[in-house]
């Protein structure tokens, strides 16, 4: 098994081995919430670092370098709110910005702030431990340098754990391997050497056909001499409709940004895209239907903004999704294929995080492109020189599966380059992948094996002066993320600097406080659609092993920033807050 090149443009750290840097705050990633949480301790006066395993600011935009990549918010929402100059300053071209021209803005806010001085690039944070005797946390790294610091903000992101398949012989295979999530260096559509190597005129396998793997798919089909796509499960895939923005647009986008701002934060999801306060079931059907033409029509994640009850209302979410359904059989000309494309219909439309693509469809029209249906035609195993199928029901005694199979055969299908769009051990792998461990040696993996316990999404008991950004019970993942970053590092700041001016030492979240939101996260999933409809990451389903329990919060931000700020303005409610501890002679 090869992989394509090491990608390396940021500056591996001074060799510092040994080392030991004593710190106010040690913020764990640059992505969006990093790189503000940075900015933001520093304001209060706070000495910051940021320890970043990457080689370069950008988190998930750093990472997720496969060609297509790019957002599925508008880019106007999809950006920072905090720095008014910026804002005027920045123009982004397209309405859903590419990975490289948010990775470029992510670069462009680091060097305008003189935030790269504080980031240790090249770095992965493997352990942090409390010591109660200093009050502080003691972070380890792979590079051998160590930290200490009163403050842990874990801004590591929830979809940044990238995930392999357990795939028999995986290690076996003698092309390119690739994750999307660690994608060969280099703008993906001007295609550096690496990437160019591993697509341009090759024999392409892609596994998955999530969010990352419909964006992938349209523009490897362009540059490979095949592409063969495995599909376990079809998901729903809503036309992007992208387009550049013009002059006009941004430009009354720029005269109102305070707002635009101030609505998404007032907003379910954080920003400014229109949602339909009807319910579906309160409309003819016509009336229906018109609606959901007109969100295709739109196109990206605003189906899911058809009806206020699209994803209660197991009726009017079947109609969406039927509608959906109808799309796929106009576009997909071979009537087998478009079948295969088809998502179950014990999938309820949006449960799944919806995919938003351009001429994903479309690209099963080529004749170099074929769709195998791993329900039909399950992988065995990986080989050296592809990916072999096997009849389904082969070895299973299943002769019903194997009659809806047609009984089509199992082979090799032979592959130079091989496409891992396998997702992510989503919203908790990231904080677990790290040895943390809190007061009595309680380790958070271990507090969270059944699921995670958090009061308010950002700090769980236990650990104290211990911040979550954007992670599991929060909005983040059914939100504008940086609009949820925002909100943690602004309610972060707030907390040391109220705990520095009361003359305190320590905040963590209460048990009793913990227990309640626990309980009400779990509680407004029990009322959607999500509660049936299990088969996501949202529920861990996508990682073997894992418990099975809803981690986002569904309750949007507005309620979200309403609670959070409720809870700091009533004196830290549901969090215990306690005296320094003395230093040691
Ligand atoms: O990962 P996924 P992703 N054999 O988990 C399949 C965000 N994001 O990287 O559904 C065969 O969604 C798996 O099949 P199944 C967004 O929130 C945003 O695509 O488990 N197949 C699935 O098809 C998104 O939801 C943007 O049956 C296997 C795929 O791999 C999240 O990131 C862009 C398999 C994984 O899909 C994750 O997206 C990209 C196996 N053993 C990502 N194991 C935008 O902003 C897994 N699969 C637009």
């Amino acid at each position: 098994m090869t992989s394509p090149s090491a990608h390396a443009p940021g500056p591996a750290p001074d060799d510092e081995d040994g080392t030991t840097t004593d710190l106010d705050a040690v913020v764990v990633g640059a992505g969006f919430s990093g790189v503000y949480a940075l900015h933001s301790l520093r304001g209060i006066g706070l000495d910051v670092r940021v320890v970043e395993s990457g080689g370069d600011v950008g988190g998930t935009w750093y990472h997720n370098r496969y060609p297509g990549a790019r957002c599925d918010i508008e880019s106007l929402d999809y950006s920072y709110s905090f720095d008014h100059d910026i804002q005027q300053e920045w123009t982004w071209t397209e309405r859903y910005a590419s990975q490289p021209e948010i990775l470029a803005y992510i670069r462009h806010v680091a060097d305008r702030l003189d935030l790269r001085r504080h980031v240790d690039l090249h770095v992965r944070v493997t352990s942090a431990t409390w010591d109660e005797a200093s009050g502080r946390w003691s972070v380890g790294t792979d590079a051998g340098r160590s930290y200490t610091a009163q403050h842990l903000v874990l801004a590591t992101g929830v979809l940044s754990a990238a995930q392999s398949p357990q795939i028999p012989g995986l290690e076996s295979f003698e092309g390119t391997l690739v994750h999307t999530a660690d994608w060969p260096d280099g703008t993906p559509d001007a295609a550096n050497a690496a990437d160019r190597e591993a697509i341009n005129g090759k024999r392409v396998g892609v596994i998955g056909t999530g969010s990352s793997a419909t964006q992938l798919i349209p523009l490897v089909a362009e540059r490979a001499a095949r592409l063969t796509v495995f599909q376990r499960t079809p998901n729903f895939v809503m036309p992007a409709q992208n387009h550049p923005l013009g002059e006009s647009v941004v430009d009354e986008w720029k005269a109102h940004y305070p707002e635009r701002r101030a609505f998404a934060r007032r907003s379910r999801n954080g920003h400014n895209q229109a949602s339909n306060p009807l319910r579906g079931r309160d409309l003819t059907t016509a009336e229906r239907h018109a609606e959901l033409e007109s969100r295709w029509s739109s196109g990206g994640l605003y189906m899911m903004r058809a009806f206020a009850d699209i994803l209660t209302d197991p009726y009017v979410n079947a109609e969406a999704a039927d509608f959906v359904r109808e799309k796929i059989r106009n576009i997909v000309d071979d009537p087998r294929t478009a079948a295969d494309l088809l998502p179950p219909r014990d999938l309820a439309i949006g449960t799944k995080r919806l995919c938003s693509g351009t001429n994903y469809y479309e690209t099963y029209n080529r004749d170099d492109v074929r769709l195998v249906n791993l329900r039909r035609t399950p992988i065995d195993r990986i080989e050296a020189g592809g990916v072999r199928t096997r009849r389904s029901g082969v070895g299973e005694g299943a002769p019903a599966a194997q009659a809806a199979a047609g009984d089509e055969p199992g082979g090799l299908h032979e592959l130079d380059t091989l496409v891992l769009a396998t997702g992510f051990d989503a919203m908790t792998g990231s904080y677990v992948r790290i040895d943390v461990t809190g007061r009595d040696g309680l380790t958070l993996r271990e507090k969270w094996r059944d699921g995670p316990r958090t009061h308010l999404g950002v700090m769980s008991a236990g650990f104290p002066n211990l911040f979550l950004m954007a992670g599991p019970q929060t909005p983040s993942v059914f939100s504008n993320m940086v609009t949820q970053a925002e909100i943690h590092v602004e309610w972060v700041t707030r907390a040391i600097r109220d705990l520095r001016e009361a003359g305190l030492g320590t905040i963590e979240a209460s048990v009793d406080a913990e227990d309640a939101w626990v309980d009400h996260v779990t509680a407004e999933a029990e009322q959607t659609l999500y509660a049936t409809s299990r088969n996501s990451w949202f529920w861990g389903a996508n990682t073997p092993g894992k418990a099975q329990v809803f981690t986002p919060y569904i309750g949007g931000i507005a309620r979200y920033l309403e609670a959070i700020t409720t809870a700091a303005d009533q004196d830290y409610a549901g969090f215990a807050r306690t005296q320094p501890t003395p230093t040691l002679a």
